[in-house]
């Protein structure tokens, strides 16, 4: 009778808990998981991968604990992907943009002027075709969770306002390392110099190079308005950014903790895309007031970008592939339809 008494308290027990608590306590092990990025801790980005961070340890009862480590201590976007790739490292988040040496695909998201607004980069990042282009990260040794938002870029540079295409014509330009951002400045006019964004700042500051472009939000964070004075509003390209984790870190995981990894990172891209969302509301006014000169760049001027950029359209879709350019296409056209 006692045997049968202690069955029953268990049951209780378990019935409490219910069925998952009892495969969580027999299905998570102690992990210390690093989670590398570039920006720095007051970013967008830092204040994302804390809440991810939050959200797993949680979920976990304590067992997965994620240190952020951010300020590219890791390395850069490229470095941390191969340290993914060999399982030196856990999990990072970075540009899409610096994954193509790996996945051509992710190209497709560097096309300029493709999203009008961010519902529609939502819709078709999340959307089918948004995850066909993630799945391609797997031959290559990459998880690809949730896409996060970098945001609309726009120009900043040391020597004039940017008010027609002419004005880059001599100005070094740094983008990232990417065949589309490379060749879209140079259709422009400017010198494109490519650098991994941790070498930015200082090449800034140098004058190695004059100018540079990103979201409102990383001029703030990474204080790009102490070593550059124009900025011009021109949000020619959107730019998502992509948390992966080590594909060979992933297949040793129960089902259990991939559950967990998976909510976390879609609680931290609903935080993420907010967070950015209103801090870049702020930031201009921000930026002004820390010094900037700020102009707008005409309808006019941005049509005449759009024109010259539409040039290096064939280029993206050969080395993407007809089948994603299409798709992403045709998934911004409905879209659009559905107005
Ligand atoms: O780790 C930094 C990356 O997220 C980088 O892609 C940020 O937009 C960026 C840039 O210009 O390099």
């Amino acid at each position: 009778m006692r045997i049968s008494f202690a069955l029953a308290g268990l049951m209780a027990a378990v019935a409490s808990l219910g069925f998952a608590g009892l495969a969580q306590a027999q299905d998570f092990k102690p992990r210390l998981v690093r989670f590398g990025y570039g920006l720095v801790d007051d970013s967008n980005q830092g204040r994302a991968v804390r809440l991810f961070a939050q959200e797993v340890e949680k979920a976990s009862g304590g067992k997965m604990k994620v240190r952020a480590i951010g300020n590219a201590a890791l390395g850069s976007d490229t470095q941390m992907q191969q340290a993914l790739i060999g399982g030196a490292q856990e999990i990072m988040v970075g540009s899409t943009a610096t994954l193509v040496g790996l996945s051509q695909a992710m190209a497709v998201w560097d096309t300029p002027f493709l999203f009008a607004n961010t519902r529609e980069a939502d819709a078709v990042l999340d959307g089918p075709v948004g995850e066909k282009v993630k799945a391609t990260l797997e031959a290559k040794g990459l998880v690809g969770l949730v896409y996060w938002e970098n945001g609309f870029r726009n120009l900043t540079n040391n020597k004039r306002p940017i008010t027609r295409l002419e004005d880059l014509s001599d100005i070094k330009l740094r983008v990232m390392q990417n065949n589309v951002f490379i060749d879209s400045f140079k259709a422009l006019g400017a010198n494109a110099v490519p650098l991994p964004f941790s070498e930015l700042f200082t090449a800034l500051e140098t004058r190695a190079v004059d100018g540079q472009e990103n979201p409102f939000n990383t001029v703030i964070s990474s204080k790009f308005y102490e070593v550059q004075k124009y900025l011009t509003v021109s949000n020619h390209v959107y730019s998502p950014w992509i948390v992966t984790v080590s594909k060979k870190w992933w297949d040793q995981l129960s089902e259990a903790e991939k559950a967990v990894l998976k909510n976390a990172a879609i609680k931290s891209r609903e935080f993420e895309r907010k967070d950015t969302r209103e801090e870049a509301a702020r930031a201009l006014a921000e930026i002004k007031a820390k010094g900037m000169r700020v102009n707008e760049l005409s309808a006019a001027e941005t049509a005449r970008m759009r024109d010259k950029l539409a040039a290096i359209n064939a280029g993206i879709a050969n080395s993407v592939g007809q089948t994603y350019w299409d798709e992403v296409q045709a998934a911004v056209r409905q879209l659009r339809s559905k107005k």
